[in-house]
């Protein structure tokens, strides 16, 4: 019998599958990160019907999916360690963006900058609030301030996924701003 899983389990694996590993299902993505949704239901064993994923798709609360207009693909809007291209475009910040890490990572970062990690991208909120929330994943959150104007202004490129994360190859410490 095939087993059951619920939806928010069904969600951390297909980010798993989509930004990380879909080999690990035997799946293949497309340049574009897509996946078809009739493959993935399929190597995910049945977890989960196609109209539990289109409701997992719509529910996820950062919006971490996206299904292709006529419903057959199915890719993550951001969050990748592996090469895809989004084919997103280069945009203008607003003036101010928002970073929540924590304490352990912040002399790194102050030192140098912050960079992506294992990610495409080093990502960054909109609102502070949205920066509270990433930086708990991990501890108590600190808020970076980073002068997006200025950046952009200096050349450095942005990009707003899908979900309204904003997205940067990396900021140097120069364009943190006091708090
Ligand atoms: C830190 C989640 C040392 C950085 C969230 C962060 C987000 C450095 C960590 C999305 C550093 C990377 C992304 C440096 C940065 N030295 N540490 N130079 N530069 N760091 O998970 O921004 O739920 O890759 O501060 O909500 O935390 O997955 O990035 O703490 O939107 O959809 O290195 O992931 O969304 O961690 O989170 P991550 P992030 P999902």
């Amino acid at each position: 019998m095939t087993q059951k899983l619920d939806k928010t389990s069904f969600s951390k694996l297909l980010s798993f599958v989509l930004r990380h590993d879909p080999g690990s299902i035997g799946l293949t993505l497309d340049r574009g990160g897509w996946a078809d949704v009739d493959d993935l239901l399929d190597k995910a064993g049945h977890q989960i019907t196609r109209s539990e994923l289109e409701t997992v798709v719509q529910t996820s609360d950062k919006q971490r999916f996206a299904l292709s207009p006529d419903g057959r693909r199915i890719r993550a809007n951001q969050g990748h360690s592996i090469d895809v291209d989004l084919g997103l475009l280069a945009a203008c910040p607003p003036d101010v963006l928002f970073h929540g890490t924590v304490q352990k990572f912040l002399s790194a970062i102050l030192e140098h900058e912050l960079t992506p990690q294992a990610r495409h991208h080093v990502h960054l909120s909109p609102d502070t609030a949205t920066a509270q929330s990433v930086g708990a994943r991990r501890g108590t959150p600190i808020v970076l301030r980073i002068n997006a104007k200025a950046m952009h202004e200096a050349g450095y490129l942005f990009y707003r996924s899908q979900n309204g994360v904003w997205l940067t190859d990396h900021v140097p410490a120069s364009f943190l701003m006091p708090s």
